[in-house]
């Protein structure tokens, strides 16, 4: 009986991301959106079948964490990293500073240098310092860079001054030595403007004794922009030669705006996702690949474009999708 049951559980086990990820040490993660997290268990069982890493969505960012000048909220994100720990995930913290998704008592007052510096140190000391041991990795600092390679203004950028970046790194590392601290960005995979100039400045760092260990790429995609892969391994390239990790941290892939059929969007979407694994996997450095959602219900796409789409790797049904069965082919024929 012994036995059986445990021909069943390997056999249940196989079938599943997390499992041909895991044999290779590699980690395959997505972002956990609180209302399915807390209501839906079916979404549950998904994330925990088939995930070894999570990221939290929305609920660490500044205005849901830190919603008043002088209070915290870690109940929705405590529950979460819980679930990780309990189910054997990973779990990277995202994120302690950005332009967006702030609290209105930091948005609509004016504060002083040394005023909003305090807080920054604060906010990102006491974030870290609550999750100090179980936190994998943070995404210290979120797009700061437009696509011509300048630096986002922002309230950071505007009152504290360029040396926000290195400082909320300083911090954190501060507040947790053994946490692995993440730049993340946008549209920064290839070679560009904005991915040189984040590039330059991670390099600085590392040249400085700044606590930098990666750089994220986010790759929002959709099937009707091409992506140079050659140029995405090139990247990547630069930093394993200085010695920094890079991940995939919010991949989904659009299939709205194409007029082929809805099948062959699929097999699109299904294709865009293996090869930007496949690049990943290759690429010595690359140690994780994270989708933005798991349902596609769930996702922020729809809401955000106005259209209805299918970004993700399971359909409304739950049921897995060609874009699945892709990354699972993938990790199965090029982990090592
Ligand atoms: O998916 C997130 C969405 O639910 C939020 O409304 C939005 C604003 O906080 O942020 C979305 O996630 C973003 C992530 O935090 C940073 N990279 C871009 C993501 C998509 O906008």
């Amino acid at each position: 009986m012994f036995f059986f049951s445990f021909l069943y559980k390997s056999f249940l086990e196989k079938n599943s991301l997390r499992k041909v990820a895991s044999e290779d040490g590699f980690l395959v993660g997505a972002s956990v959106s609180s209302i399915p997290f807390l209501e839906d268990e079916k979404y549950r069982k998904i994330l925990k079948d088939e995930f070894n890493l999570l990221t939290i969505e929305n609920d660490m960012k500044f205005a849901k964490i830190h919603p008043q000048r002088d209070s915290y909220n870690f109940v929705i994100p405590d529950l979460i990293v819980e679930f990780a720990l309990e189910n054997d995930m990973k779990v990277r913290g995202h994120t302690l500073v950005w332009h967006a998704t702030l609290p209105d008592w930091l948005t609509y007052k004016n504060y002083s240098k040394e005023e909003l510096t305090i807080i920054l140190k604060n906010h990102i000391q006491e974030v870290v310092g609550h999750y100090r041991g179980k936190i994998y990795a943070w995404d210290v600092v979120n797009e700061a860079y437009n696509d011509d390679g300048t630096l986002r203004e922002n309230i950071w950028l505007k009152t504290i001054g360029p040396a926000y970046i290195e400082l909320a790194f300083k911090w954190a590392h501060e507040a947790d030595p053994n946490a692995l601290l993440f730049y993340n960005d946008y549209s920064n995979e290839g070679i560009n403007p904005k991915s040189n100039a984040i590039f330059e400045m991670v390099k600085n760092f590392k040249n400085k004794g700044i606590p930098v260990n990666g750089v994220g790429f986010q790759m929002h995609s959709s099937i009707t922009y091409s992506k140079n892969y050659e140029k995405i391994i090139e990247n990547f390239k630069r930093y394993r030669n200085i010695g920094v990790d890079v991940q995939i941290t919010e991949m989904d892939v659009k299939v709205q705006h194409s007029h082929a059929p809805y099948d062959r969007r699929l097999e699109q979407q299904a294709d865009m996702y293996s090869k930007t694994l496949n690049v990943c996997l290759l690429s010595s450095n690359c140690s994780a690949f994270v989708t933005w959602g798991v349902v596609d219900k769930y996702s922020w796409i729809p809401g955000f474009t106005g259209q209805k789409d299918a970004p993700l790797l399971f359909d409304n049904q739950y049921r897995s999708k060609p874009s699945y069965d892709a990354l699972y082919k993938e990790l199965e024929e090029n982990s090592n």
